[in-house]
């Protein structure tokens, strides 16, 4: 029987090419402009598929699984995944893959250009100038901090929280700022402590001496509100904070707060907690730079995710294990074997 793959989105090219070499039978579910179908919809196709490619904002809750109880797998177009009920997957003997390493480097240098546009009001100024408001020389002066060393060969301190390739890419960047580089990620202590330039530090110490802190931590239970009131209240006035991971790390509510109170300078966001939802104030705040989700955004990185995400659904499409596997666990699993036809 033709083995089907359901891409419930609008693939990178590249990818449905990949795909459609392939012999399996592919559905791509979306709206012209790549609209994503309801969920509603989407558990009703995947009760007709073997493998789905969900986008890596798409939630895959427990209840879209059981509609299927022979799906082969779950490739997820993005390197974190809190948008799967992984616990759930493993139980069912589904495997989930994400597409880790391809976006690295994209991600860090977006955490970058919002860490300095941030810190020198780059998009402020340029709306100021853009719509004509410099009418002399001189005007609003848009004074910002220092990313360098600056006129008082001050090195800056760069806090990073979460150590995984994403934090230690933004880490390898801040050498050319000659930044003093501390992070916090219990897990890879030891990892931290042997990386040239970098120091361990504890969450609390690195939120109270960095001038800027970036978040590079995946969405768990545990970092769920990592950052919070008390977090922010222990953070310097003059520092920023830079969220390029996932939006329910930081209390975006308390964040508003913060921000509005100049508990500290800015902060810079590319991620939410109720995307594309913003907390109310946030938009009325000068010193928050807001982007929508573009960290991974480039032709080449993310059409090379598309390509990670059409080879692992290929894999566990031929019940052979796929190269991203996030629950390796679930090969231990009968209802796996079962699935799979072993
Ligand atoms: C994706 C991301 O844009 O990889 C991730 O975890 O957040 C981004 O690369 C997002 O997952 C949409 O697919």
């Amino acid at each position: 029987m033709t083995k089907r793959i359901l891409v419930p989105w609008g693939m990178p090219e590249i990818g449905r090419e990949i795909l459609r070499k392939s012999k399996a039978e592919i559905t791509f579910l979306h709206g012209p402009k790549g609209e994503i179908p309801s969920l509603k919809e989407l558990t009703e196709a995947v009760r007709h598929t073997d493998v789905l490619i969900p986008r890596g904002t798409q939630p895959v809750a427990r209840k879209v699984m059981m509609a299927n109880p022979n799906l082969r797998g779950i490739a997820n177009y993005g390197v974190g995944y809190d948008n799967i009920d992984v616990v759930s997957a493993t139980e069912l003997g589904i495997p989930v893959t994400n597409t880790p390493g391809v976006l690295t480097e994209t991600t860090a240098d977006l955490a970058w250009a919002l860490l300095m546009a941030t810190a020198r009001w780059i998009p402020q100024a340029h709306i100021y100038t853009f719509s004509g408001e410099w009418k002399a020389v001189g005007g609003r002066t848009f004074m910002g901090l220092d990313i360098g060393p600056g006129g008082s060969n001050r090195p800056k301190i760069l806090g990073i929280i979460g150590f995984g390739r994403i934090g230690q890419a933004v880490a390898r960047r801040s050498r050319g700022f000659k930044m003093k580089a501390i992070a916090y990620d219990p897990p890879v202590k030891s990892l931290i402590e042997k990386t040239k330039g970098v120091s361990y530090s504890d969450l609390d110490d690195l939120l109270r001496e960095s001038d800027f802190v970036s978040i590079h931590c995946p969405l768990t239970k545990e970092t769920h509100h990592l950052i919070g009131k008390r977090e922010l209240g222990l953070m310097k006035p003059t520092a920023i904070l830079i969220n390029t991971a996932r939006g329910p790390v930081v209390d975006e509510k308390a964040l508003v707060g913060a921000l509005k109170q100049k508990k500290i300078a800015a902060a810079g966001l590319d991620v939410y907690e109720k995307e594309p939802k913003l907390t109310p104030g946030l938009t009325k705040l000068e010193n928050a730079v807001l982007l929508p989700h573009i960290g991974s955004a480039t032709n080449d990185t993310r059409g090379q995710m598309a390509v990670v995400a059409a080879q692992n659904a290929l894999a566990m499409l031929q019940g052979k294990r796929p190269k991203n596997i996030v629950n390796f666990q679930v090969f231990e699993a009968s209802e796996y074997l079962r699935r799979i036809g072993k």
